[in-house]
């Protein structure tokens, strides 16, 4: 049991600062009490996730949703909170040039205009010390015909490649694929197969992300998170759930089963080995529900998930495995899937100093009550759509 709590105690989920801000759909985004109206109040928020379950030190930033005038002094402000500036995303989809695509539009003054911001988020690398740019492209076409789809895909391979010449040591970019949205015939990262393949092209520096709300119903994602592992390319995940689309609601509410499928294929795939450099994002919209809370749980849910994962038992199973004893095989993993492992979390964080029950702490804290009467006035945070 040692070395699980110690695999946990070690776990970095990484929240992202939208989560923190107003989101909605195209519908209608509801405003709620006591939101940040900017990065400084984003990272405060994000400081109480980490401060209640002690597992969410870095928090991913969105540009230009979270820019400033000072990114050294923005991390500096993180630190003092006791968290750390995580992955950069760039943001090519919400300009009026970027109607016909960003980096694979057919107008070479756009593409300059769009992989110059991917530029200028290595430069923000540089000034918060993070080490990771997210990648994610809007791009695609809605009928066929509009544009040609291989043409797209030599403009996207030739932006990536100058922007993973501009990396420095250490630093990385992970590439997102998504089946659609706001494309609707084409979109010119849809899967896996296609982000792999710019990123075996370009170098080590270039990794996929897995967005698991990114896939067509009934892929199995596990799989691919298998495959991308053992190929040393899998990146890390935005991790949030799904009945439907890209609904990004909170991770393993939709489907508890499943993260606990891709986890364990994280955990037999080596992908808890800080070398491997998986980072573990949130990527999520609390439309409708408390937006902290909604944080909380829903790094709960993947502590919960890694630890059943962790509670396989590898030996019993390859052994099940190897003599083709599929309902054992089967009775291992599920053993493991059906086990509680809420008291042992609980336990764990009272070893950590932390209440056993992040969310009783954290609404007991009276943190809300405070931003809700501080924050009043100036313009809430959010997407800007
Ligand atoms: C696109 C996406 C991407 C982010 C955005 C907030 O759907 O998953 O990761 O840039 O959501
Ligand atoms: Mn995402």
């Amino acid at each position: 049991m040692t070395d699980i709590k110690a695999a946990l105690r070690a776990q970095h989920i990484e929240t992202p600062s939208w989560a923190y801000g107003n989101s909605g759909t195209r519908f209608k985004v509801f405003a709620q009490k006591g939101v940040p109206r900017d990065p400084y109040e984003k990272l405060a928020d994000a400081a109480q996730v980490n401060a209640h379950t002690g597992v969410a030190p870095t928090v991913a930033l969105h540009i230009p949703w979270d820019k400033v005038d000072d990114y050294a002094e923005l991390a500096r402000h993180a630190r003092e909170l006791g968290v750390g500036i995580g992955a950069i995303n760039s943001n090519v989809f919400q300009d009026d040039d970027y109607m016909l695509g960003s980096v694979t539009h057919p107008a070479a003054r756009v593409r300059r205009k769009a992989t110059d911001h991917l530029l200028e988020c290595v430069d923000i690398m540089d000034a918060t010390g993070s080490d990771t740019l997210k990648l994610w492209f809007s791009d695609g076409i809605n009928y066929p015909g509009q544009d040609d789809i291989r043409s797209r895909q030599d403009r996207l391979a030739e932006s990536l490649a100058q922007v993973y010449d501009r990396l420095g040591d250490g630093q990385r970019f992970l590439l997102e694929y998504k089946l659609f949205e706001p494309a609707f015939y084409a979109t010119d990262v849809p899967d896996w197969g296609t982000a792999y393949a710019h990123c075996v092209k370009l170098g080590p520096k270039a990794q996929v992300v897995v967005d698991t709300g990114h896939h067509a119903p009934g892929v199995n994602i596990e799989f691919i998170v298998a495959f991308l592992l053992r190929e040393g390319k899998l990146g890390g995940f935005d991790f949030n759930s799904r009945f439907y689309a890209d609904d990004d609601l909170m991770v393993g509410a939709a489907d508890p089963f499943q993260l606990f499928r891709i986890m364990y294929e994280v955990v037999r795939g080596g992908g808890f080995d800080p070398a491997t450099g998986v980072a573990f994002m949130l990527d999520q919209c609390h439309n409708i529900e408390p937006k902290i809370p909604g944080q909380i749980r829903s790094v709960m849910n993947v502590q919960e998930a890694t630890a059943k994962a962790l509670l396989v038992d590898r030996d019993a199973l390859a052994a099940a495995q190897s003599e083709g004893d599929v309902l054992g095989a089967n009775a291992v993993f599920m053993d493991a899937y059906n086990t509680d492992v809420r008291p042992l979390l609980a336990e764990l964080r009272e070893e950590q100093g932390l209440a056993p029950d992040p969310m009783a702490a954290y609404a007991k804290s009276g943190y809300f009550e405070k931003i809700a009467a501080e924050r009043v006035g100036g313009e809430q945070a959010g997407w800007g759509a």
